[in-house]
């Protein structure tokens, strides 16, 4: 058995129970994918996840990458090599790609289920194997010419970057330095260094692309003095697809890293190497920015869900260290040094701590599923009832929420994790000490959690006047309204009822302070103090609303003669729901009451002082 524990029976419970998927397959959008086949791809990438892709999690970890600075080429571990080839050889990267590229279409619920469990088995694994999802987004926004190339890239399986950050633009990606020239040809030299740049080299694929952020001579300064350009590591015949010579951009360094070792973080220069490194415009237009959001978006739903799976494999794995650890007596026969020694599954702050890892672990993974469910129209429809517009900015919203949580509750209870396992979760007989080093990246890249929670606040609150905000506290608002549980939920709503103003009371005192800011900027201090505060909350709001929605299905299932596993699976629905909403919900209280009396004396204090 490898270190990778998926959880199919509560994606299946999420997909079919929760978001209704069969009626959104019914719909007719995806072509003849039937509840069936969705079952069978599930439990065909559980098998393919728990086996060859995860047997090579810890090779990758302890034989990473090996540079040659004399070919600027990068190796990776022979393990490695192998469970990407089984990924790619099954097709698994085509899917939810289009059809005009190879890909298979499949509702965004089903496709970012899937991933959860590439993502826990062997999260590298999918960001090199991420160049058919890559060629989608440069196919969508090429000119006709660039679409065939686009094909191409596809059909050959090529590997594919996203490149913006510079040693001095890391956060501010406007500061960008890196240039773009047009040449007579129409095609553009692109000269400058970038740095942390995934997947740059690889010896897996007979080529890679890379999505370029340069600056056109003669530019806007910022953002949207960007373009974006798409820089071929060989040249290749247009219309064959057949490798010419070797382009100009080269890796040129390879960083040594905490975790996610396998992953090649590389630093990349163009045009320094004596040959000209040749990109062309995508799209023939200036858009660079919002054209890489394209990307980006896509990257953060990714990293919010390689977080979030990474803490329910950590979860599984600790929770079946704790049914096998025995370990002290019941607390009851404390004092009694002959009482029987029991599983440490009998401390009650062993539940405590398996409990917060459970309600974490499924309670985002119902936040990302939701949030997914957001992506196709016709799923929007039937899960919340939002049109294509609505769905599009609920989307919007809830991604920051999934990067930006999914990331900070991932690693933080993931410590919860390898506490369940005493000092034996400090050693590396355990996959747990892996899972932290390699989940700690969530938080980083992608944009900070301190730029989410900005984004989260300033555009996709303010900037959307609090519309898809607003629907989904509707949604939460009817559920309290409802008579969900059947009697059984009314304390858990009533706490639920008062997360959901404590969120709405945070987002009036931050927006009080932005109307505060037109008299006084320094105003906005207190935003930026108070907003990852925020969002972590929202997440939990979003949570505790997604369990109670859950456990009011299970409750149902119970009464209705669930027995065996369906019953331990339900029964465990419903206590999960009920210690989230006992334990979690409560705090929110406080963070209210600290945010509605932030003060600026952070800001007023002497650097020295700290
Ligand atoms: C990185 C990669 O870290 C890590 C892992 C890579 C793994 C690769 C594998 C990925 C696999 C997944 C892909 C598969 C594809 C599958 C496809 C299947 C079909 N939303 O606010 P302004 C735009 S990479 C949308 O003024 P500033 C918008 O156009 C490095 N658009 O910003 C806007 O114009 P407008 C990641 C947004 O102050 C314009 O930007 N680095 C959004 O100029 C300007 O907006 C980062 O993430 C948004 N939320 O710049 C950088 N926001 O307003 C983090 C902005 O007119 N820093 N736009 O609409 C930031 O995000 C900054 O806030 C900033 C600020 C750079 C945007
Ligand atoms: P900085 O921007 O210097 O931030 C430092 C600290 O200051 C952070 O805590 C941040 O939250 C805070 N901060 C900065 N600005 C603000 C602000 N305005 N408000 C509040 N707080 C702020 N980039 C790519 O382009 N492509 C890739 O494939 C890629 N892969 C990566 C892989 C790895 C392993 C790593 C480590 C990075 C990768 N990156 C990649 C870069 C990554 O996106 C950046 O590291 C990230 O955007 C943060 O930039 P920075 O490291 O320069 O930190």
């Amino acid at each position: 058995m490898g270190h990778y524990k998926s959880n199919v029976r509560d994606l299946q419970f999420n997909l079919f129970e929760l978001l209704k998927l069969e009626e959104v397959l019914a719909s007719g959008e995806f072509g003849d994918l039937d509840r069936e086949t969705a079952e069978d791809m599930i439990r065909e990438v559980k098998n393919l996840a728990e086996g060859v892709i995860a047997e090579s999690f810890a090779e990758g970890d302890r034989n990473p990458p090996v540079f040659d600075p004399e070919t600027h080429s990068v190796t990776l571990p022979e393990g490695f090599k192998k469970s990407y080839n089984a990924f790619i050889e099954a097709g698994w990267d085509k899917v939810g790609v289009d059809e005009k590229l190879g890909g298979m279409p499949a509702p965004r619920s089903l496709y970012w289920a899937i991933s959860e469990m590439i993502l826990g088995a062997n999260p590298a694994l999918f960001m090199y194997a991420a160049g058919a999802g890559f060629s989608n987004i440069f196919y969508d926004n090429g000119t006709d010419e660039q679409k065939k190339w686009a094909a191409i890239c596809a059909e050959r399986g090529w590997g594919a970057t996203m490149v913006l950050t510079e040693p001095d633009a890391g956060s501010d990606v406007g500061a960008g330095r890196t240039k773009a020239v047009e040449q007579p040809d129409g095609s553009w030299h692109i000269d400058g260094v970038k740095r942390f740049i995934t997947s740059a080299d690889q010896d897996m694929t007979e080529n890679i692309f890379h999505l370029v952020l340069a600056r056109p001579e003669g530019a806007g300064p910022g953002t949207k003095g960007l373009s974006l350009f798409f820089v071929p590591k060989f040249h290749f015949d247009h219309e064959t697809g057949e490798l010419g010579e070797r382009n100009g951009v080269f890796v040129t360094n390879v960083e040594h890293k905490m975790g996610l070792k396998v992953s090649a973080t590389c630093e990349v220069t163009f045009g320094q190497h004596g040959v000209p490194a040749k990109g062309w415009l995508v799209g023939e237009v200036h858009k660079g920015i919002a054209q890489m959001f394209d990307v980006i978006e896509h990257a953060r739903m990714m990293v919010g869900t390689k977080a979030i799976s990474t803490l329910s494999t950590g979860y599984l794995n600790a929770l079946d260290y704790a049914k096998e650890r025995v370990q002290g007596a019941d607390m009851t026969q404390m004092t009694d040094k002959t009482a029987p020694r029991v599983t440490i599954t009998h401390h009650p702050d062993v539940r405590r701590a398996l409990l917060t890892q459970k309600a974490y672990a499924e309670g985002l993974r119902a936040v990302y599923l939701y949030t997914a469910s957001h992506q196709d129209p016709a799923a929007a429809k039937i899960v919340s009832g939002a049109d294509a517009e609505l769905a599009h900015k609920v989307n919007d919203l809830l991604l920051p929420i999934v990067k930006g949580v999914g990331s900070e509750r991932a690693y933080s209870t993931l410590t919860e994790s390898l506490q369940t396992y005493g000092g034996s979760g400090f050693l590396q007989d355990y996959p747990v000490e892996q899972y932290i080093r390699d989940s700690k990246i969530d938080s980083l890249y992608e944009g900070t959690t301190a730029i989410q929670a900005q984004d989260f606040f300033f555009r996709k609150i303010i900037r959307d006047k609090g519309q898809a905000l607003a629907h989904v506290a509707g949604q939460i608002q009817s559920f309290i309204d409802s008579e969900a549980g059947n009697g059984r939920l009314k304390t858990e709503r009533e706490l639920l009822k008062t997360a959901l103003a404590d969120v709405q009371g945070m987002a009036a005192t931050l927006t009080g302070y932005l109307m505060g800011a037109q008299e006084d900027a320094t105003q906005l201090y207190k935003i930026g103090t108070g907003s990852v505060r925020f969002l972590l909350s929202v997440g939990d709001l979003l949570i505790g609303w997604l369990l109670l929605r859950q456990a009011e299905i299970a409750i149902a299932a119970l009464d209705g003669g669930a027995t065996g596993d369906d019953k331990s699976f339900y029964e465990g629905k419903v206590a999960v729901a009920t210690f989230f909403a006992k334990n979690m919900l409560p705090q929110l209280t406080a963070t209210r009451g600290i945010l509605e009396n932030i003060d600026n004396e952070i800001m007023e204090l002497d650097e020295a002082a700290f």
